[in-house]
């Protein structure tokens, strides 16, 4: 029984759990880290970082909507904000975060979006055409990769950039959440002369009339926003929304061959693609991790983060958890996905994720009336990120319907 008077709990009582959730061992296989995580306890102190850790559904989901008490203005990585570029939304809390929200959301929102349909719709098409005719396609590549590059790009309306580029510059973005790790350093060379190509599209005069890029220039004008958020907003559509794409649509493939039956139920009813994309994100958690930060002393279950503490929001291991999902680790079309925490959840949920559902969408559509199964057709290799997961590589053979 809890009196009273029950002194305040500190790290002594929250239950530590030993390992690097950035290290190799675990990028590679979380999945037992996380099955500990869940089971060590609501929160836990992870003494390699110094930083809490959350890995439960229920309280992973109340901290997301709780901004108040876990902040993101300190940074959603294990260091301080970054500041070169800043981010013109992700790492703001209210009041500063509003303007820019407010402001990208209905560009990103489904009505907006309707005019993009038609012509991703027969992007999808043609590139689905031509890799049934293939014998070997790297489901990485050709398709996760392929597509998104082939449409979002445009609708930004940057001028191309190389697609090796912007994937290169968006991976070390994300890895520099993490620890100052073999990820990072391997990312650093290239990177400055990346992001000074890609700072150079952010400008009004290079942006495309009628891309979201200029719609944004536009709020500008307007006075919804400065002209520093609105180039700041352009690049974090670069950051954000190319490989969270690539990899949740390495995702789906990847579903699909662990559960050829669910190809099947989709194949037999193709408007079930949504509901398959949110599975996948469920499944798959394409962003695995982000920091908040305690803004008080903030009790969780019956332990106490410190204020001032990083907690690590463990999306992937909520997602799979039993105390929320049956049968978590399957890909399930028959299951409700919806309150994953794939995309977050609150005020920072994910801004682009009607963009995602879109692509999907497409990918799925074209997919599921030109195949008749997808099979592994090799050996798969992983992309390690310290906060991406998802394939280098996946090997597969779409045989034609
Ligand atoms: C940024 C940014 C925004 C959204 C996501 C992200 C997940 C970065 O503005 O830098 O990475």
């Amino acid at each position: 029984m809890t009196s009273p008077e029950a002194p305040v709990r500190t790290e002594q009582q929250v239950p530590s759990l030993a390992g690097d959730p950035f290290g190799e061992t675990v990028l590679s296989d979380p999945f037992e880290f996380q099955r500990e995580l869940r089971e060590r306890g609501p929160v836990v102190y992870l003494p390699e970082y110094g930083v809490y850790g959350m890995g439960r559904y229920e309280e992973v989901r109340a901290a997301l909507v709780n901004w108040q008490a876990f902040l993101s203005g300190n940074g959603v990585g294990v260091n301080p904000a970054r500041q070169h570029p800043k981010s013109a939304i992700l790492e703001l809390d209210p009041p500063d975060h509003d303007a820019p929200r407010h402001t990208l959301e209905p560009l990103l929102g489904p009505r907006r979006l309707a005019r993009f349909k038609d012509e991703w719709v027969d992007k999808a098409e043609a590139l689905v055409d031509e890799l049934v005719q293939r014998e070997h396609v790297d489901a990485v590549s050709d398709l996760a990769e392929a597509f998104p590059l082939s449409v979002f790009p445009d609708a930004i309306g940057i001028s191309d950039e190389g697609r090796e580029s912007l994937l290169l510059y968006s991976d070390h973005l994300f890895n520099l959440f993490g620890p100052h790790n073999a990820l990072v350093e391997r990312g650093q060379a290239a990177f400055p002369e990346i992001a000074s190509r890609i700072e150079d599209q952010v400008h009004r005069d290079a942006l495309a009339p009628d891309g979201f890029g200029s719609e944004l220039w536009e709020a500008a004008d307007h006075g919804d926003i400065t002209g520093e958020l609105a180039g700041g907003l352009v690049r974090s559509l670069l950051i954000a929304g190319i490989d969270t794409t690539v990899h949740s649509l390495g995702a789906i493939i990847e579903a699909f061959l662990s559960a050829p039956d669910q190809w099947q139920a989709l194949r037999a009813d193709p408007r079930r693609a949504r509901v398959a994309f949110d599975e996948a994100v469920r499944w798959a958690s394409p962003v695995q991790t982000f920091f908040r930060t305690a803004s008080r002393d903030v009790v969780v279950g019956d332990a106490t983060v410190p204020e001032g503490e990083k907690i690590l929001m463990f999306l992937g291991s909520a997602n799979r958890d039993p105390r929320r999902w049956h049968d978590p680790d399957s890909f399930d079309l028959n299951r409700d996905p919806s309150g994953h925490v794939g995309f977050g959840m609150g005020i920072h949920r994910c801004v682009g994720q009607h963009v995602a559902r879109l692509e999907a969408e497409c990918v799925l559509h074209a997919l599921a009336r030109r195949v008749s199964r997808i099979e592994p057709a090799g050996e798969p290799s992983l992309h390690l990120n310290n906060t991406l997961r998802g394939w280098k590589t996946l090997p597969v053979r779409l045989v034609p319907a």
